[in-house]
This record gives structure tokens, sequence and C-alpha cells, in this order.
């Protein structure tokens, strides 16, 4: 069986962001195909792997860039899968540029779009999982475990 969650970055330097979503949907058993797919560098190969998504078995697209970040937007154009959009932090804006290429998309063609950096990439995992659950029971539970166990982890006082 193909894997239901694709992640696709803009280029190799959004790997140490964008491997949070890989991190956490691995600690959920989900399966995931992590790949490079540049609107800017490698426009055709972007197309291809848009067009083809649904075709490949992907249910939803975790996809993060920086800078004039305009992948999560092209792609959601060329496929119906829910696309979740990570701003990648740049090294000029610190991300301001990313998140607003991203999150003002026009009516009609939706980015889910996360928080800038690796936070927004682990719950872009997340919430790839969560869509997922709504119509996978044993994945509902593994979520619900690890967000018990994320609660339990939580001290009630700090220590030095
Ligand atoms: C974007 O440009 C990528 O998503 C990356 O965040 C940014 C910089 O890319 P590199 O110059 O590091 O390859 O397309």
């Amino acid at each position: 069986m193909s894997a239901p969650v694709a992640i696709v970055m803009g280029s190799q330097s959004d790997w140490p962001t964008m491997k949070c979503a890989a991190e956490v949907l691995g600690e959920l058993g989900v399966a995931h195909d992590c790949r490079i797919v540049s609107a800017h560098r490698t426009p055709d190969r972007m197309a291809d792997f848009a067009h083809g998504a649904h075709g490949e078995g992907f249910k939803v697209i975790i996809a993060g860039a920086g800078g004039a970040a305009h992948l999560p937007g092209m792609i959601a154009a060329m496929t119906h899968l829910p696309v979740l959009g990570v701003p990648v932090k740049s090294s000029m804006l610190s991300g301001h540029d990313s998140l607003l290429s991203i999150v003002q998309m026009p009516g009609g063609v939706p980015v889910g779009t996360l928080a800038i950096g690796e936070a927004g990439a682990k719950n872009a995992g997340l919430l790839a999982a969560a869509i997922l659950a709504t119509s996978d029971e044993a994945l509902t539970t593994r979520l619900k475990e690890w967000r018990q166990g994320q609660t339990d982890a939580v001290a009630e006082r700090p220590v030095d």
C-alpha cells in the first residue's frame, strides 16, 4: 500500500524543518514519502507531482517552503487533495515572507497554513494524522495516546 502522506519541500535546506513532520508521523505509525519539489527550480517536477498525487495514493500533502514560498499554493492549484503549508524560516526575513506567501491564498484554493518553522512542521504532521484518523479507528487510538503522553509529560512544578 502506498504512503498516505506526502511531505514535499522546496529545497534540501528545508529538510531540518520538514523532518519534524516526518518524525511525528513516524511516531504515529503513519507512512509518508518525502521529496524535494521546487516551484522555482523544478517546476515540471512540481506539476507532475501535484497532478499525480491522487493517483499515487496520497491523501494529504504537507508542503514546506521558504522565502517566496509558492510551492504549497501551486500544488493546491493542481490537486483537490488537502494541502498543509509550512512556512520555513528564511535567513533574510525570519519566515515572515514564507508565512505571507503561503497563508494569503485567494478564496477557492485553500492551503491550511501552519506556524513558521519546526512547530509548524510538527503540527502539520499531527494535523495530517488527525485528518487520516477521521476514517481510521486504530490511528485515532494512537493519536489520542500520543496526545495523552504529551499531557502526562508536563510536570506540575518547574525544577532547577
Ligand atoms: C525555497 O527557497 C526553498 O523552499 C527554501 O526554503 C529557500 C532557499 O532554498 P535554497 O537556496 O537553500 O536551496 O524555494
